[in-house]
């Protein structure tokens, strides 16, 4: 019986006590633990012991388990280096030190400027009447020309491609332009909370003199202030790449390709420095190699994101079914296990993204973050991997 043998470490995302989804719903899942976040302490003030054991005492009442953090969030100021840094850095480090003496294992962050993630979409209508997220770079552009109407948008096109643009804006009904508002800058978990167009501006603003080359800098000397601290208290760091995986609001990207986890891994060159492998991030990029990826830099992989797209035009992907789409998931999570096998080490992963679907439909649940959806998603994610460990 190889089942047995087999060490799962899957995990479901919690958003806290708030969440919709509900810590028993989870349990019910069939995963490992949750990985969360305090979500109700401000970013960039520091994670008390007391905070963490209370959260960790009451996920465990559930039977689950709490290793990973997603997310511990940078502060803007760490990112551009500006104003507060070295404090914020500063608690970083204390708040790493409290996660690694309460037994955390590994802390998820990011390096995007001002978003966490962009879609134009949250309730994409698929064929059987479930809902997922979609990216549509002409309604992108559409948000950023004449909804949020940033300074310098315009002179990054064409003439006739904004007037055509302008065209597209013009036919547009009320409502459509009010939900592409509040998908784009409002609705998606992670990021703080819901902006106000002149806060998406100022924010924005404030990276004017910030090109990809300075960001890249200050996520290195991030990384050499904080990376000391993770392993001493036995913390390993996950970059999230960059989603989607380019330039959004002319702000810099430096967590994309291929070369950017070259550069930010061989730059600080510690077990403790490593990737969340999301396969839905990097997967949006076709120049991206997964498998290639995973097998290049699989000894730095603390954390995998199991989700997949589907590119149906060169600039517009969609969320699809976790075994269907460009990704070959099959391969990713041969790969996966190959890893673990070799390293002899469980590297825990969870299905990200699902459909919205069956009873979540008309429910307030975060944008694919719903029960149902995740859960089809982590069965299948469970299957593949029972039968590729026991098939080897
Ligand atoms: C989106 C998530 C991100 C992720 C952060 C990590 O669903 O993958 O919000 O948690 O980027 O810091």
């Amino acid at each position: 019986m190889k089942m047995k043998n087999i060490r799962f470490n899957q995990q479901m995302r919690w958003f806290g006590p708030s969440d919709p989804v509900a810590l028993s719903d989870i349990a019910q899942a069939g995963c490992q633990g949750v990985v969360t976040a305090l979500h109700g302490v401000e970013v960039g003030a520091i994670w008390t012991k007391e905070l963490i054991r209370e959260r960790k005492d009451l996920i465990n009442s559930f039977g689950l388990a709490w290793t990973v953090v997603e997310s511990l969030p940078v502060h803007e100021d760490i990112k551009m280096r500006t104003g507060q840094f070295n404090l914020y850095i500063q608690n970083y480090r204390e708040s790493l030190r409290n996660l690694g003496d309460c037994g955390l294992e590994v802390v998820t962050y990011n390096f995007m400027p001002v978003f966490d993630w962009v879609r134009t979409d949250i309730a994409h209508l698929l064929p059987n009447q479930s809902e997922a997220l979609l990216y549509d770079q002409e309604k992108y552009e559409l948000a950023d020309l004449f909804l949020l109407e940033r300074p310098g948008a315009r002179a990054e096109k064409e003439q006739v491609q904004v007037e055509r643009l302008q065209q597209r804006f013009d036919d547009m009904p009320e409502e459509e332009k009010q939900a592409l508002f509040s998908c784009v800058f409002q609705a998606l978990p992670g990021s703080s909370t819901a902006l106000r167009k002149d806060q998406v501006l100022a924010a924005i603003a404030q990276y004017e003199h910030i090109d990809a080359q300075q960001l890249r800098a200050n996520l290195i000397a991030f990384l050499e202030a904080i990376v000391p601290i993770a392993e001493e208290v036995g913390i390993r760091m996950a970059i999230h790449p960059d989603d989607p995986p380019f330039s959004v609001f002319g702000l810099p990207r430096i967590m994309s390709t291929e070369a950017d986890v070259e550069e930010i891994m061989s730059r600080v060159p510690s077990t403790a420095n490593g990737l969340c492998f999301c396969t839905g991030s990097f997967g949006a990029q076709p120049q991206n190699d997964l498998v290639q990826l995973l097998k290049e830099w699989g000894s730095r992989i603390h954390f995998f994101h199991l989700r997949n797209t589907k590119r149906d035009g060169p600039d517009r992907f969609w969320e699809a079914s976790l075994l269907e789409g460009d990704t070959d998931m099959y391969e990713i999570v041969k790969a996966a296990v190959g890893l673990m096998q070799k390293e002899q080490r469980s590297i825990p992963m969870r299905p990200d993204h699902g459909h919205k679907m069956l009873d979540d439909l008309g429910k307030n649940v975060y944008p694919g973050y719903g029960a149902i959806g995740r859960l089809k998603s982590l069965a299948e994610l469970r299957g593949l991997e029972y039968a590729i460990h026991a098939a080897v």
